[in-house]
């Protein structure tokens, strides 16, 4: 079938319609060589597959669609931004997280160099004009995380209307009431600019499909557990990076498939390396796509990634909303108490975060650990110290990874990752 021509649409946009034609040809080869090239790939990730070749298509296509019936489409940076209330309101959450090498050179005009890759992305895709989401997008949101992000937001700003919400970066009572008022500014801004009332019923709709989304992503997880694993790190990362693009309804409806597939496939030991293969869990920053880079040079060299303690993994999806919330101000409580949990290193202090690796080094059944900071991240690279003291009380292996989205040290990071699995597997063979 004739791929259909978006063209005149991301014209529509402001793409710039060369450099994004080369973006296009470049994702294409890289998702070949890294996803295409995998054997005994489950028959669900097809539809996967399908969703990346329309990303920039169909996907879009669908947004515009939503904005001509009145549906705002709002952007969002962090897991700390509730994708409900932008549902209650009748609007479209995107994630523009960024995972590529693209548009640096604009964004190191506005941001020094040293910044970390992900920020230097989102800015980049923007001064490029190479992201239809962003284009698409009638509002941004921020949060006061990390230092590079919150003032990132104030330049960004100047580019697109960028909401910050004030993210406290402690868990203390104070701090849990000063979440729970920003989660009533979000819920007002929302309401006025999508012209939509937030009400209990609505919120209470918006949670029960936000939670049935999560509930088929711990499907996913838990099967990940078996030995072996039914389906590939690279193809449950996308899974987790798809989740904050594609409609929320359809996505889990797939999902729910994929995992069908998934529970025959344990249940005949089918996986997608031998059962001896080193069960890695990494822990750290968030892959947004297509940062597929570590996990490609991990699976590569014959090891598979069985969880991963990420935002784009079980960080962003550990938690549901309890659901018993009546009134409009119980359902934010409970929305307000959800969020407040997530263990990012902004945090401090993080302990959490601390027995949720350890935790999930031992449900996942994981011969080590990779700690993946993007470079220049302080706060996961500082505290990639605590991770390793914890895991070195558990006499856990540990892989520390400090990288960007660039390729140039591809073949250092490989020397190291397969030097890292040859000692995992020494250790199998004395156990
Ligand atoms: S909840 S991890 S998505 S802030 S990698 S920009 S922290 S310097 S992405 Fe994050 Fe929300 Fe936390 Fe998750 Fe800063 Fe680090 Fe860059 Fe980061």
């Amino acid at each position: 079938m004739k791929k259909k021509d978006y063209t005149p649409m991301w014209k529509g946009l402001g793409i710039d319609i060369e450099a994004h034609n080369g973006l296009l040809k470049f994702l294409g080869k890289a998702y070949a060589d890294i996803y295409l090239s995998q054997e005994n790939r489950p028959k669900g990730m097809e539809y996967l597959d399908f969703v990346i070749t329309e990303i920039h298509g169909l996907r879009i296509e669908e947004l515009l669609e939503a904005k001509k019936g009145g549906r705002k489409v709002i952007g969002t940076f962090c897991l700390y931004v509730p994708e409900e209330i932008i549902l209650a309101a009748g609007g479209v959450c995107v994630g523009l997280c960024a995972g590529a090498d693209i548009g640096t050179s604009q964004a190191e005009q506005v941001l020094p160099r040293n910044t970390c890759a992900l920020i230097k992305s989102f800015v980049g895709y923007k001064l490029a004009r190479l992201c239809p989401y962003v284009e698409a997008c009638d509002l941004v949101i921020g949060e006061t995380t990390c230092d590079g992000k919150k003032k990132a937001y104030e330049i960004f700003n100047d580019l697109k209307p960028t909401f910050v919400m004030e993210l406290p970066q402690t868990k203390s009572t104070a701090a849990r009431a000063l979440w729970r008022s920003e989660i009533d500014r979000l819920t007002a801004k929302i309401e006025e600019v999508t012209g939509k009332e937030i009400t209990a019923d609505s919120l209470r709709g918006a949670v029960n499909l936000v939670n049935a989304k999560r509930k088929a992503l711990h499907r996913l997880s838990a099967l990940r557990r078996a030995k072996p694993s039914p389906i590939s790190g690279r193809d449950a990362l996308l899974v987790n990076q798809i989740q904050f693009y594609d409609d929320p309804v359809r996505f889990t409806e797939k999902i729910n498939s994929l995992c069908d597939e998934l529970e025959e496939r344990v249940k005949g030991a089918i996986g997608v390396t031998p059962a001896d293969a080193p069960r890695i869990l990494v822990s750290g920053c968030p892959m947004a796509a297509p940062n597929w880079k570590v996990p490609f040079i991990i699976e590569k060299n014959g090891a598979v990634i069985v969880a991963e303690e990420s935002c784009v993994g079980e960080r962003g999806i550990r938690n549901l909303v309890d659901e018993e919330g009546s009134t409009r101000e119980e359902i934010l409580d409970r929305i307000a108490d959800r969020y407040i949990q997530i263990d990012c290193a902004c945090f401090t202090p993080n302990a959490e975060r601390l027995d949720h690796v350890l935790e999930m080094a031992r449900d996942y059944g994981v011969d080590g650990v990779v700690h993946y900071a993007i470079q220049f991240c302080t706060p996961y690279a500082i505290e990639a110290h605590k991770v390793a003291k914890a895991l070195e009380g558990e006499d856990i292996p540990l892989l520390k990874i400090e990288t960007d989205y660039s390729v140039e040290d591809v073949a250092q990071l490989e020397t190291r990752v397969e030097a890292f699995l040859e000692m995992l597997k020494d250790r199998r063979k004395q156990q």
